[in-house]
């Protein structure tokens, strides 16, 4: 099996420019005793900072420059503000996931032991689900446009699009995840009381995948509902898959719900191997805390596990790695520093070297 992998290292804006650098010091001590090579390659752009010098997110020739890349390893985009975040998301990371067709957002959610749980009575285990969200289609679309602007007639339109192969790729992956875990259960996202002609059709297809895995249970939650059962009754969840939009909140509040959201990682996958896939922790870049070395780099950690996971198909030395960083970041969790938004006063440097130093061991 392939050992050997080129990774493209993305930084980006604010503070994915502070946990990468722990990222990347948690993926090199796995790879070290796990003797992965990894071949990095630095990339300056892809950042707002680049927009300022060069009017773009990204140079013209960003495909040819990954070129060879097996996978991304992306810090955050959005920061500062004198690039509007629509600028620097459809100039960055939209277009990865677009033009690398990761069609799947994968965003394990999971309540760690020793992480102070804001939702009364719950412990480690009531909350450990997947939100599999669609990640190139849906209500994420650049079809639209603006009528009689700036007068009292301003008309505006957004349209949504949802397409047949779009979302039975995004449920098959889906169901074949829950078919894979113990539980079995796979609840649909829907909306289909009041978004009454997408929102049925996606249901509908959720309805034709379901025949063909007869062990899997599935629910169909509408996502106001859906939304107030991850605070209220989180232990009802195995996996969540949902539109583009849909699946973006419910991959912040259902983090939020296990204490912080600088605990959740996300991997933008290409699952067909055709393109290089991308790894990113959910959040974002944080303007407010950014400069302070003190974001949480376990999102940033737990994305880097879950890169060498998938560059092995889950097997040998990526999978040994994985579950070590996994572990570490277990260990850590329980009783070695912490972040402010973990209850501590510990830097982002000190929690990446505690779970570095526990990678290695
Ligand atoms: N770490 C990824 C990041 O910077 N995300 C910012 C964001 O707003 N993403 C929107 C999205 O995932 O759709």
């Amino acid at each position: 099996m392939k050992n050997s992998f080129s990774i493209a290292l993305i930084a980006g804006d604010g503070i994915g420019k502070e946990v990468m650098p722990e990222g990347l010091r948690v993926v090199q001590a796995a790879a070290k005793r796990f003797d992965i090579q990894l071949e990095l390659k630095v990339i300056d752009w892809a950042s707002c900072d680049y927009y300022a010098a060069h009017g773009q997110m990204m140079p013209d020739d960003w495909k040819d420059q990954l070129a060879g890349c097996d996978a991304i390893y992306f810090g955050a985009v959005g920061w500062p503000a004198t690039v509007p975040d629509h600028v620097s998301l459809w100039g960055s990371l939209l277009k990865f996931r677009r033009e690398f067709d990761q069609y799947i957002n994968l965003r394990p959610v999971r309540l760690f032991e020793g992480v102070p749980c804001p939702l009364a009575n719950r412990k480690p285990g009531d909350i450990d689900y997947y939100v599999v969200r669609e990640n190139t289609e849906g209500e994420y679309t650049s079809l639209g446009g603006t009528m009689y602007a700036g007068t009292e007639r301003e008309i505006v339109i957004q349209e949504s699009v949802f397409s047949r192969f779009g979302a039975d790729r995004v449920l098959k992956y889906a169901f074949e995840l829950a078919n894979n875990r113990p539980r079995k259960h796979l609840t649909v996202a829907t909306k289909s009381n009041g978004i009454a002609i997408s929102m049925p059709w996606w249901d509908g297809r959720a309805d034709a995948m379901s025949a063909g895995y007869p062990e899997v249970t599935m629910d169909k939650q509408h996502i106001d509902i859906l939304s107030a059962r991850f605070v209220l009754q989180p232990t009802r969840f195995d996996v969540v898959v949902a539109s583009n939009l849909f699946g973006d909140i419910l991959s912040d509040l259902g983090p939020a719900t296990t204490g912080t959201i600088g605990l959740a990682p996300s991997a933008n996958l290409n699952p067909d191997r055709r393109f290089p896939s991308l790894f990113e922790p959910v959040h974002g870049s944080a303007p407010d805390i950014y400069g302070k070395n003190i974001a949480n780099p376990i999102a940033m950690i737990w994305s880097g596990a879950l890169m060498l996971d998938f560059l092995t198909a889950g097997q040998g030395a990526g999978r040994a790695a994985h579950d070590a960083i996994v572990a570490a970041i277990e260990d850590v969790l329980k009783s070695g520093p912490r972040t402010p938004d973990l209850g501590g006063d510990a830097s982002t440097t000190e929690l990446g070297e505690a779970i570095a130093f526990h990678v290695a061991k």
